[in-house]
C-alpha cells in the first residue's frame, strides 16, 4: 500500500523524490526537535543512536536533539554538524519499565507546553534502542506522522494488540481500526504532536484511577488516538524496523531498526 483509505502517503522507497523534497524544505529554515529518552541502564544505546542519527538522520537540517536521562553526566560526547544541538534534560527514574515508557507522553507534553513550541517546527519522538541504517529524511516531515509496526504490516487487523477491554480508554473494538502503529516513533507539527501527548496522558491518568494499565502502555493509548486522528502520512517499515527480524523482499532498505537487547539485562523489574 502507498495510499491508506484516507489518501494519506505511505512512504516507502520509490514513493518521494528526495531531490524534489529538499529543494522545498531547505529554503525555509525549519527547526525539527527529536526526543529521545535514555533512561536508567539505557542509557547505553546513547551513544550508537547519536552517532548513527548525525550521519542519516535529516542531513543539512537543523536537528535539535532532547535526550531525557537520570544520569545526565552519563550523555556521551558526539560530534553534531553544524546547525546541530542537543539539550540534556534530567527525569525521575521509575521503578517499573513500564512507567518509564509511558510516563513519556506526560514529560513531553510538559516540555512542549514550556518551550519547545517557541523552539521547533515540527518533534518526533523516537525510541533510543535503535540504530539508523540509511537515509531517514525530510520525506518524514508531516503534520500527524505514525509509522506502522513492522511486527503487524501483513497482518489483519482482528490480531493487531491493540487494548481490548472495554475499561481501558484505550480499548479499540475488535472490528476497527487501519493499521498497527509503534510507540518507537511518533510525530509531526509540534502543536499536533501537543494535542496527542496531552490527549495520550489525560487518558492514561484515567486508566491509573481506574487500576488498569493498557496492553502495551502507552502504544496502546497511541494507536487509539490514532484513531480518531488519523495520521496525514504514514511511514512504512522501513522508517521503523525490529532487527531480530530477517528483511522480507518487499523492504528495498531499512533505515532506522531496534537493536538486539536483552530485555532482562537492561529493562527495570524484567
Ligand atoms: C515497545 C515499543 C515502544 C513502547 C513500548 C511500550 C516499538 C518498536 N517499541 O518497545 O515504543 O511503546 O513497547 O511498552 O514500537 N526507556 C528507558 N529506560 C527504561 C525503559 C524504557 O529509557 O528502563 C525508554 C527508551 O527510550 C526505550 C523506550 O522507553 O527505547 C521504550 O521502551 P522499550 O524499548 O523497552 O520498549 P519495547 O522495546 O518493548
Amino acid at each position: 500500500m502507498t495510499v491508506t483509505p484516507w489518501l494519506a502517503p505511505i512512504v516507502w522507497e520509490g514513493t518521494f523524490n528526495q531531490e524534489v523534497i529538499d529543494r522545498i524544505y531547505r529554503n525555509v529554515n525549519l527547526k525539527v526537535g527529536v526526543t529521545v529518552f535514555a533512561v536508567g541502564k539505557y542509557i547505553r544505546f546513547l551513544h550508537g543512536f547519536l552517532e548513527t542519527a548525525e550521519k542519516h538522520l535529516l542531513q543539512g537540517y537543523q536537528v535539535h536533539y532532547y535526550i531525557f536521562t537520570d544520569k545526565p553526566s552519563n550523555v556521551p560526547q558526539v560530534e553534531l554538524a553544524p546547525g546541530r544541538a542537543l539539550t540534556v534534560v534530567q527525569v525521575t527514574k521509575y521503578a517499573r519499565w513500564q512507567e518509564i515508557s509511558l510516563r513519556r507522553m506526560e514529560i513531553i507534553k510538559h516540555t512542549i507546553q514550556d518551550w519547545l513550541l517557541q523552539e521547533v517546527n515540527f518533534l518526533y519522538c523516537l525510541d533510543v534502542d535503535m540504530l539508523f541504517h540509511h537515509h531517514w529524511g525530510a520525506e518524514v516531515l508531516g503534520s500527524l506522522v505514525a509509522a506502522i509496526h513492522p511486527g503487524y504490516y501483513k497482518v489483519h487487523r482482528s490480531v493487531f494488540p491493540y487494548e481490548r477491554r472495554s475499561t481501558s480508554t484505550a480499548y479499540v473494538p475488535i472490528d476497527q481500526g487501519d493499521f498497527y502503529y509503534a510507540g518507537a516513533m511518533f510525530g509531526g507539527y509540534v502543536k499536533n504532536v501537543l494535542r496527542l501527548t496531552e490527549a495520550c496522558h489525560a487518558a492514561l491518568l484515567t486508566d491509573r484511577l481506574n487500576a488498569i494499565e493498557a496492553a502495551w502502555q502507552e502504544e496502546s493509548h497511541l494507536n487509539r488516538y490514532l484513531l480518531h486522528h488519523k495520521p496525514t502520512k504514514v511511514l512504512s517499515p522501513e522508517y521503523l524496523w525490529d532487527d531480530t527480524k530477517q528483511q522480507p523482499p518487499e523492504l528495498k532498505v531499512i533505515r532506522f531498526s531496534t537493536v538486539i537487547k536483552n530485555n532482562a539485562k537492561v529493562r527495570e523489574n524484567a
